[in-house]
């Protein structure tokens, strides 16, 4: 391919009257914003250690109060895209946020879409435009665009979670902001026990519901279920994973990010095909290698880890007698809706 003319070609008299007249000659970017073949991500092969993390967030409760805070998180960045950026993909946003015995973090709402998913503790809850979600190790809980929502604590022991954000795309869009709220009065409905079960649904008054999300939790002993079922009925099924979704429609249990949970079977290997969107890893239960690109991550209980799109990914479950299980997050929704997912 013909390299093309750099800026630095070009007289500085005449760069100058562009830069006067706010335009920018195309061709010296041209290869930059439509690299050949397939795109070039910032988005760095990332690992973030729980081990290492814990500590540094209940040192961030003794220097913060949560008064000061409202959302006690340190966020985990990645470094391709620059810290500050606080994305760990080009849509996707995590955090761990650490909520201490008795503290209460306000109610509100805001445009961007959000899940928290269980990493430790026992005791506290995120209440969701009424419905108030116990948290314990593994659930999901959604926080979906302009629901009110709040956390509060009534255990003895620290709670931690991960928060998934599609933050950095609803930032990019000018579309992100939040409202504060007062305390939310709980209706007692929890759509975790009317949705158990997926083949039958409510049908009150002989309509099916038009809520847009009838369910807020995901409980993991339930997840959990389905998955160990999923293996054992299906014993050669290569990729034992599941897609959180609304059980309504069938479609993503939210519009931008795509949520599931993987078993990996003892032992076993398994080659994700290559797609477009990056994806996020958090181990729930057991523990993983995983490999992209250059990297070798070795995933213990509550590590987390990013890899970009069109890049091969291979995970392996090196223990041979325990099934792992993994919490994956990604942006296939998002890249369906715009037309650009891919398979290679
Ligand atoms: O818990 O509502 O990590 O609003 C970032 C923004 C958590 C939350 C985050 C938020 C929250």
């Amino acid at each position: 391919m013909s390299d093309l003319a750099r800026l630095e070609d070009l007289p500085l008299d005449y760069r100058q009257a562009l830069t006067a007249q706010n335009l920018v000659p195309l061709w010296p970017s041209l290869r930059g914003v439509l690299p050949p073949e397939k795109p070039r991500p910032q988005t760095a092969p990332t690992f973030w250690s729980y081990k290492a993390i814990k500590p540094l967030l209940l040192q961030a409760g003794d220097l913060t109060p949560i008064e000061k805070a409202e959302r006690r998180v340190l966020v985990l960045a990645n470094p391709g895209h620059g810290l500050e950026k606080m994305q760990a993909s080009p849509a996707i946003y995590l955090g761990l946020q650490l909520l201490l015995p008795g503290e209460w973090a306000p109610s509100h709402r805001h445009t961007p879409n959000a899940v928290r998913m269980i990493v430790e503790g026992e005791g506290a809850y995120t209440t969701v435009n009424g419905e108030k979600c116990p948290m314990s190790r593994g659930d999901l809980i959604l926080t979906p665009t302009g629901l009110w929502h709040e956390h509060g604590h009534d255990g003895d022991k620290p709670v931690v979670w991960l928060d998934v954000l599609d933050l950095p795309l609803v930032y990019y869009t000018e579309t992100s902001y939040h409202i504060n709220g007062e305390r939310q009065p709980i209706d007692g409905i929890r759509g975790d026990k009317i949705y158990k079960y997926g083949g039958v649904v409510p049908t009150r008054d002989f309509e099916r519901s038009k809520q847009a999300y009838p369910m807020i939790r995901y409980p993991w002993v339930e997840v959990k279920e389905s998955l160990l079922a999923l293996g054992s009925e299906e014993p050669t099924l290569s990729t034992v994973m599941v897609t959180y979704v609304n059980p309504e429609t069938g479609s993503d249990a939210e519009n931008i990010l795509g949520y599931y949970a993987l078993m990996l079977r003892p032992g076993q290997t398994v080659k994700m095909p290559v797609r477009s969107p990056s994806c996020v890893f958090h181990v729930i239960e057991g523990a993983a290698s995983l490999k992209v690109l250059d990297k070798e991550f070795k995933l213990s209980e509550a590590d987390t880890c990013c890899a970009p799109g069109y890049t091969p990914v291979t995970l392996v479950n090196e223990d041979a007698n325990k099934p792992t299980f993994l919490f994956l997050a990604d942006e296939s929704p998002l890249h369906r809706k715009l037309g650009v997912y891919e398979v290679r």
